[in-house]
């Protein structure tokens, strides 16, 4: 009987994706389609309402948006009726632009900023965007169109542009394929993808964002539409770029650049930044499908102090549950949770636990009684509960896109907060369900008022989950700075969470596409990104677990995770060398932390991404484009992970300028490729000459030990750079309060002379009280050292000529000669 239930949605969902085929074709000139598509007419009036602009066919209407001078929003409402504005990714839309005209003449209308200008063409409605050079960065290849659907209530909706000969691609998410998207046709629904392949599309998360370079000028398009929405990137058409949605409005953010940094930026402004994570997680994580009883986590987590690795997070996967349900213990396995915690956090680790949106239906269980009476749980639209199968059994799931839902799921964390849980991991919330894939189409949406079906609201469940879970987690946290992470997620999901990009396999390739899905997210708003290092399913070798910890160091997120059914997967687990050199790699992650808290405060507060492709440092060079094995992290340091089994070296690519090689301080000089040696117990990384790297000492766990003194890498330059450092609590919301301190450090030298000047910004103190420098790279003998106008006698300078002294926290300025 269930099988044939199951059976007949396959069909259904079967029917319906043969279907979409037709919708594929953008072009108006190939008529024979069973659905009409309709286009825009010709524009005959035009009206202004503030930073409004309206434009009409006389049926159809278009609406030009004016939010900041790079940001102008699109919005077509086929018979003059457009939705209320209300949007999951864009919490606020301000209008932050005070300049902007409209004019005409006979070819079109005009609305302009200082930075750009969005044409309405009279002749076709073709819309186009240029910048303050007329230099035209984005054109409709046919009027914005759209399809009446009969099956359901809304509009199929499509909109072309021209593809460049040489215009590249990048964005969308954490898409399995080559960093550059030229060339791909790509689709956005939200979708468990367990040991997900190369090029398989579509994956766990929903970015409708990209960003496009042409002739050395970045602009980017946010199609803010949460229905299965579709990507065409030149595939179809090598002169089309397409996107279009099965539903909703055509309604897009032209972002303009002119650099790609411009444009990620705003796409911040637009969807908002990851805030603080506590420090702790920043550090590395053990995860496995499951540690327990309380005797395995035990074990698992004295490994790691027996052999001296860093850890701060131990994870419970599902079967810490009773049952699987969410939000209770398996006593047996677990007799005294809130003890375990504790004795945990005495050893430095934080406990986070996995909770999943199925709820199983059981009038004994307490959160299904309670969901079931107050009306939680989606939907169908005949009324009935959705219900589908997962862990638990028979599950019935709550409607995350109801404000009132969300309350009270973020109140049920409760009791796990008081035995001690410091972080929430939720999975399966693409949502998942077994058999099905995922819910019926018509499952109803309370949508935050705004109504929908699944249709509308796939995409935006998980996001909408993981906001309930931050938000009741802050709230119980009182001012303690939860940490969340979450599998599936829409545009915006870095305002309440973390990501891991799934179940990735433990292959060569893997590591290779991982590298480039943490990029691509990064890019496209979701910095707090990271892979299951080791790859889930399958067996690493140790060469290959090595090398995943070493790319791992420089994901903002490191965390180690597998499958139930593979062997023991530890920092430890291959022997040496490879527990050497994990332990060698996890301490430089920690040794690094100020300096990957500091970026992070960057992309909280400024919106820069964490990593950053080196197409982003040189946009203009077309061979950039393709490059996709190098990145920076923050804009000091350069990784290039080393992706192949058995290398002894390979190629890096240093954008120009001057860098510094981490192992062994040698200078090299950028724009182009050199050869890296690459043994097991090293990976290739490059300091930016003119920065200062702050280290904290190695640490067993974040506040193992009070720091007594920060290091500060000096790394000397002919010309000025500056670096920033960042400090906080590194645990509470206090920096909302700016206590915080942003430093800034300038260096500046010549061929006899060196200077280093630091302000602060904030109100925080840190409690230690020097700086060991390191100076590195100096091209004299140092013979006096000036600070903040008092000679300073105490410094060596070794035969490595690294100059070495210690210096008060407070100092404004060394001069060195
Ligand atoms: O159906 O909770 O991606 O990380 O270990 C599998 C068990 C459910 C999928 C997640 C994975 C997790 C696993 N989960």
């Amino acid at each position: 009987m269930e099988d044939n239930i199951l059976n007949q949605e396959l069909i259904a969902n079967k029917l319906i994706d043969e279907e979409e085929e037709f919708h594929h074709l953008n072009n108006p000139a190939d008529g024979i389609k069973p659905i009409i598509k309709k286009y825009l007419g010709v524009p005959k009036s035009a009206d202004q309402s503030g930073n409004k602009f309206y434009f009409s066919d006389g049926d159809a209407k278009v609406e030009v948006v004016v939010i900041t001078n790079e940001i102008i929003r699109v919005r077509l409402a086929p018979h003059s009726v457009f939705l209320d504005e209300f949007s999951y990714a864009v919490p606020k839309l301000e209008q932050r632009a005070i300049d902007f005209t409209l004019t005409e003449d006979e070819n079109e209308f005009k609305v302009s900023t200082s930075a750009v200008n969005c044409h309405i063409r009279k002749t076709d409605f073709f819309i186009s965007f240029s910048d303050s050079n007329d230099f035209v960065t984005s054109s409709d290849a046919v009027p914005m169109h759209w399809e009446e659907n009969v099956k359901f209530g809304g509009y199929y909706v499509f909109c072309t542009k021209t593809c460049h000969a040489e215009e590249s691609f990048f964005g969308l998410g954490d898409k399995p394929t080559e960093l550059n998207l030229r060339g791909k046709r790509l689709k956005n629904w939200n979708t468990d993808a367990y040991s997900f392949a190369w090029n398989q599309d579509p994956l766990y998360r929903s970015i409708p964002f990209y960003i496009s370079v042409n002739e050395g000028i970045a602009h980017g398009i946010f199609f803010d539409n949460t229905f299965k929405a579709h990507f065409d990137f030149g595939a179809e058409d090598p002169t089309k770029t397409s996107f279009w949605a099965d539903g909703g409005e055509l309604q897009y953010y032209y972002i303009h650049g002119p650099h790609m940094m411009d444009v990620v930026k705003s796409y911040h402004i637009l969807t908002g930044t990851h805030p603080m994570p506590p420090l702790w997680a920043l550090g590395y994580h053990q995860c496995r499908w499951s540690y327990y009883p309380e005797a395995k986590v035990k074990k698992i987590t004295n490994g790691f102090r027996e052999n001296k690795i860093p850890c701060d997070g131990i994870y419970l996967d599902i079967d810490y549950m009773d049952g699987y349900r969410c939000f209770t213990w398996n006593r047996k396995y677990f007799s005294d949770p809130k003890r375990m915690i504790k004795e945990l956090a005495a050893d430095g680790f934080k406990t986070v636990v996995i909770i999943d949106p199925g709820i199983r239906v059981d009038d004994n269980y307490a959160v299904f009684k309670e969901g079931k009476e107050k009306r939680h749980f989606c939907r169908r639209s005949d009324d009935y509960f959705m219900e589908g199968h997962v862990w638990p059994g028979r599950c019935q799931f709550p409607d995350f896109t109801n404000p009132e839902v969300r309350e009270w799921w973020g109140g049920l964390f409760d009791e796990l907060v008081q035995m001690g849980v410091a972080g929430v991991w939720n999975d399966m919330n693409e949502p998942a369900v077994f058999g099905a894939g995922t819910f019926p189409d018509d499952v109803r949406h309370q949508y935050d008022g705004y109504r929908g079906s699944h249709r509308k609201a796939h995409n935006v469940y998980g996001m909408q989950m993981v906001r309930a879970t931050y938000d009741g987690l802050r709230k119980l946290m009182k001012n303690k700075r939860p940490f969340t992470i979450t599998r599936a997620g829409y545009s915006g999901v870095q305002r309440f969470s973390s990501v891991w990009t799934g179940d990735n396999v433990a292959s060569w390739e893997h590591l290779k596409l991982g590298n480039i899905q943490c990029q691509r997210l990064s890019v496209s708003g979701i910095s707090f990104c990271g892979t299951d290092i080791g790859g889930f399913s399958g067996e690493p070798d140790g060469e290959l677990f090595t090398r995943w910890i070493q790319m791992g160091t420089f994901s903002p997120f490191m965390r180690a995770h597998s499958a139930g059914d593979t062997k023991e997967r530890e920092p430890w687990s291959f022997g040496e060398p490879f527990t050497s050199i994990n332990r060698k790699f996890i301490e430089l992650r920690y040794r690094l932390l100020p300096y990957l808290y500091s970026i992070f405060w960057e992309h909280h507060r400024y919106g820069f991404p964490i990593l950053r492709p080196v197409v982003m440092q040189e946009q203009e060079e077309i061979t950039n484009h393709f490059r996709q094995d190098e990145f920076t992290y923050g804009d000091k340091i350069l990784i290039c992970p080393v992706l192949e089994p058995g290398a002894t070296s390979r190629k890096v690519y240093l954008p120009k300028g001057k860098w510094y090689d981490f192992w062994s301080n040698l200078v090299i000089e950028g724009g182009k490729e050199i050869d890296v040696q690459t043994p097991l117990e090293t990976m290739p990384i490059f300091i930016k000459a003119g920065s200062v790297i702050p280290e904290y000492p190695v640490m067993q766990y974040v506040g193992e030990k009070e720091i007594e003194e920060v290091k500060l890498n000096v790394y000397f330059s002919d010309y000025e750079v500056n670096s920033f450092l960042f400090e906080d609590y590194g645990e509470t919301f206090a920096y909302e309060q700016d206590i915080y301190l942003e430093k800034k450090f300038v260096v500046n030298g010549s061929r006899a002379k060196l200077t280093i000047q630091q302000s602060m910004e904030g109100l925080y103190t840190p409690r230690y009280e020097n700086y060991e420098f390191n100076i590195i790279g100096l091209p004299f003998k140092p013979t006096r050292i000036i600070a903040d106008n008092k000679e300073f006698k105490d410094f060596t300078f070794d035969k490595d000529k690294i100059l070495k002294l210690k210096l008060r926290k407070n100092f404004t300025q060394i001069v060195i000669d």
